[in-house]
Protein backbone atom coordinates (compact mmCIF):
# COMPACT_ATOMS: atom_id res chain seq x y z
CA UNK A 1 0.00 0.00 0.00
CA UNK A 2 2.92 2.44 0.81
CA UNK A 3 4.89 1.57 -1.92
CA UNK A 4 2.64 2.94 -4.92
CA UNK A 5 2.10 6.03 -2.87
CA UNK A 6 5.90 6.80 -2.93
CA UNK A 7 6.28 5.70 -6.72
CA UNK A 8 3.23 8.04 -7.16
CA UNK A 9 4.52 11.48 -5.03
CA UNK A 10 8.15 10.74 -7.30
CA UNK A 11 6.64 10.78 -10.54
CA UNK A 12 5.07 13.95 -9.87
CA UNK A 13 7.33 15.59 -7.98
CA UNK A 14 9.49 17.59 -11.34
CA UNK A 15 7.50 20.28 -11.00
CA UNK A 16 7.67 21.22 -15.09
CA UNK A 17 4.02 22.30 -15.26
CA UNK A 18 2.70 25.60 -13.43
CA UNK A 19 1.10 25.16 -10.61
CA UNK A 20 -2.48 25.97 -10.33
CA UNK A 21 -3.25 28.46 -7.89
CA UNK A 22 -5.13 26.84 -4.77
CA UNK A 23 -8.14 29.24 -5.71
CA UNK A 24 -8.69 27.26 -8.83
CA UNK A 25 -8.87 23.21 -7.67
CA UNK A 26 -13.03 23.40 -8.33
CA UNK A 27 -12.38 22.28 -12.09
CA UNK A 28 -11.05 18.44 -12.01
CA UNK A 29 -7.25 18.91 -13.98
CA UNK A 30 -6.74 21.20 -11.71
CA UNK A 31 -8.02 19.25 -8.44
CA UNK A 32 -6.22 16.29 -9.90
CA UNK A 33 -2.88 18.46 -10.29
CA UNK A 34 -3.31 20.03 -6.25
CA UNK A 35 -2.78 16.44 -5.37
CA UNK A 36 -0.31 14.94 -7.92
CA UNK A 37 2.66 17.55 -6.32
CA UNK A 38 1.64 17.37 -3.25
CA UNK A 39 2.17 13.81 -1.34
CA UNK A 40 0.83 15.08 2.04
CA UNK A 41 -2.79 16.17 0.54
CA UNK A 42 -2.54 12.79 -1.90
CA UNK A 43 -2.13 10.18 1.19
CA UNK A 44 -5.04 12.27 2.84
CA UNK A 45 -7.21 11.96 -0.31
CA UNK A 46 -6.28 8.61 -1.13
CA UNK A 47 -7.05 7.69 2.39
CA UNK A 48 -10.92 9.58 2.53
CA UNK A 49 -11.55 9.85 -1.01
CA UNK A 50 -10.16 6.74 -3.02
CA UNK A 51 -14.03 5.05 -3.57
CA UNK A 52 -12.61 1.83 -5.49
CA UNK A 53 -9.18 1.78 -3.43
CA UNK A 54 -7.76 1.27 -6.51
CA UNK A 55 -4.86 3.64 -5.20
CA UNK A 56 -5.65 6.45 -7.74
CA UNK A 57 -7.43 9.75 -7.63
CA UNK A 58 -9.93 9.63 -10.04
CA UNK A 59 -11.27 12.72 -11.34
CA UNK A 60 -14.38 12.51 -9.57
CA UNK A 61 -12.27 11.39 -6.27
CA UNK A 62 -9.96 14.45 -6.66
CA UNK A 63 -13.04 16.84 -6.73
CA UNK A 64 -14.62 15.56 -3.89
CA UNK A 65 -11.07 15.69 -2.04
CA UNK A 66 -10.58 18.99 -3.59
CA UNK A 67 -13.82 20.68 -2.21
CA UNK A 68 -13.11 19.01 1.40
CA UNK A 69 -9.95 20.51 1.13
CA UNK A 70 -11.37 23.53 0.50
CA UNK A 71 -13.77 23.64 3.25
CA UNK A 72 -10.78 22.81 5.74
CA UNK A 73 -8.54 25.16 4.17
CA UNK A 74 -10.85 28.25 4.05
CA UNK A 75 -10.50 29.81 7.80
CA UNK A 76 -12.34 33.22 6.90
CA UNK A 77 -14.62 31.61 4.72
CA UNK A 78 -14.49 33.93 2.02
CA UNK A 79 -14.65 31.04 -0.76
CA UNK A 80 -11.10 31.17 -1.78
CA UNK A 81 -7.75 29.41 -0.14
CA UNK A 82 -4.66 31.84 0.18
CA UNK A 83 -1.23 30.34 0.01
CA UNK A 84 -0.83 31.09 3.46
CA UNK A 85 -4.70 29.03 4.29
CA UNK A 86 -3.23 26.16 1.98
CA UNK A 87 0.12 26.30 4.47
CA UNK A 88 -2.23 26.08 7.41
CA UNK A 89 -4.35 23.12 6.14
CA UNK A 90 -1.87 21.19 4.98
CA UNK A 91 -0.02 21.31 8.36
CA UNK A 92 -3.49 20.20 9.65
CA UNK A 93 -3.48 17.79 8.10
CA UNK A 94 -0.15 16.40 8.10
CA UNK A 95 -0.32 16.63 12.04
CA UNK A 96 -3.74 15.01 12.38
CA UNK A 97 -3.86 12.27 9.31
CA1 LIG B 1 -9.76 5.49 -7.10
CA1 LIG C 1 -10.03 32.22 2.63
Amino acid sequence: MVLPLLLLSAAAAPRAVPEPTPASISTAPAAAQLFERDWVLMNWALKFYDRDRDILLEPNEAQAAAAEFRKIADADGDGRVTPYEYRRAREFILARY
